[in-house]
């Protein structure tokens, strides 16, 4: 089996994602297509990246991610930093002929992003992969949903309703890390989880062509965070604390037009108090419906048109060795999958791309459509209007 010489750029809570995914997917999926090989972990602050190395076991830890795209011994490079550095970072790396994994959103601006599309087309000219981690598209029950749909088991998708609610900074004193800045996250909770709902929303019902939107802020000032550990809000400032200015978007709402004329709602916050990663899709055809909800991940419900009257409704299948992936995870229905198989899932698809040069379904291309709808989201909130995307 050929091996992956992999690097880890960024060792905080998304590396150790990564490194649990891939680590697990030969170990679920075998054979695997490739067997990782755990050599460089990457990152600014000394003291994390050499922890990282014993931590997750890796050969070795550096501090400049230029040392990693110099490393011929390198193939494959996971790009696990802030927004803003995804795009000089994978470009490099793609431009190296290493092939590349990169978290989401793609970039803290539109234009970086397009860069890194027009990058990962030419590199994909000589077999190099590009992806990024739009993992939930990827979870069974939602591969399943889109199986029912393109066997016109649900007919014609009329609308779509999406939801990607979270509660992790509804408390004012949630600090302000990376996320709350525009200057390197870019957009708040549309480039963060918005984006995961937008990536989902096209896989299922094709291109958005236009939305109008509405973004909003409701917490203006965060106490500044000490240090450079994104804490996703599990550390709260004193209430002493220097405050500073939240310049991204807390909340988005949504109306959606789709190229197949079929139409959706996106709502997205990280302020619903009770809302933990309440991801919701729900759709409606000509011939039946389909929800599903990440908060019960091992579920997806469905309702078809030509039950009986007396039977209609929704039913609930849980996905088991039956469905998408489900023969190499655990062999009973209920036994159930996590975020941590689930990023196994996402390597497997890395790795199998890898493996046949063949581009995944989330590459750079499919993830810069994403950051359209985006940047059309953002222009909606400004000019009041619908906007093409
Ligand atoms: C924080 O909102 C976050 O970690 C996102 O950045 C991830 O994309 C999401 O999967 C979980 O929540």
């Amino acid at each position: 089996m050929k091996k992956l010489n992999i690097a880890v750029i960024g060792a905080g809570f998304m590396c150790k994602a990564h490194v649990v995914g891939m680590s697990n997917m030969p170990k679920l999926f075998w054979p695997s297509p490739v067997m990782p090989v755990f050599k460089t972990v990457c990152d600014i602050v000394p003291e994390i990246a050499s922890e990282a190395k014993i931590r997750f076991g890796f050969e070795k830890s550096c501090t400049d991610w230029r040392d990693v795209i110099a490393d011929p011994e390198i193939d494959a490079v996971h790009v696990c930093t802030p927004n803003d550095s995804h795009a000089e970072i994978s470009i490099a790396a793609l431009n190296a002929g290493k092939h590349v994994i990169c978290e989401k959103p793609m970039a803290s601006k539109i234009e970086d992003a397009e860069k890194m599309a027009i990058a990962a087309t030419e590199a994909a000219k000589k077999g190099i992969i590009s992806m990024n981690a739009y993992q939930y598209r990827r979870v069974p029950a939602i591969v399943f949903a889109k199986q029912l749909i393109d066997e016109g088991k649900i007919g014609n998708i009329l609308n779509i309703r999406c939801q990607y609610l979270q509660s992790w900074s509804a408390d004012p004193n949630s600090p302000l890390s990376w996320r709350f800045q525009k200057e390197i996250a870019g957009y708040g909770a549309l480039g963060d989880i918005a984006s995961h709902v937008i990536d989902i929303a096209q896989y299922l019902a094709g291109d958005i062509d236009e939305v109008v939107s509405i973004m909003q802020t409701y917490i203006n000032e965060r106490p500044v965070q000490e240090s450079g550990v994104d804490s996703l809000g599990t550390v709260k400032g004193d209430v002493g604390a220097k405050k500073e200015k939240v310049d991204t978007d807390d909340e988005e709402t949504m109306l959606l037009r789709f190229k197949s004329g079929a139409v959706g709602s996106l709502e997205a916050t990280r302020n619903a108090w009770g809302r933990h990663n309440f991801i919701t899709v729900e759709l409606h055809g000509t011939k039946g419906s389909i929800l599903f909800n990440y908060e019960r991940l091992n579920e997806i419900r469905v309702c078809y048109a030509d039950d009986p009257d007396t039977e209609r409704g929704f039913k609930t299948i849980y996905t088991s060795p039956a469905h998408p992936y489900g023969d190499a995870t655990w062999n009973i229905a209920g036994m159930n999958i996590g975020y941590g198989e689930l990023k196994a899932i996402e390597m497997l698809e890395f790795a199998k791309a890898i493996a046949t040069g063949e581009q995944p379904s989330t590459c750079f291309n499919t993830a810069y459509r994403v950051e359209k709808v985006a940047e059309a989201c953002a222009r909606s909130s400004k000019s009041n209007q619908w906007e093409k995307v």
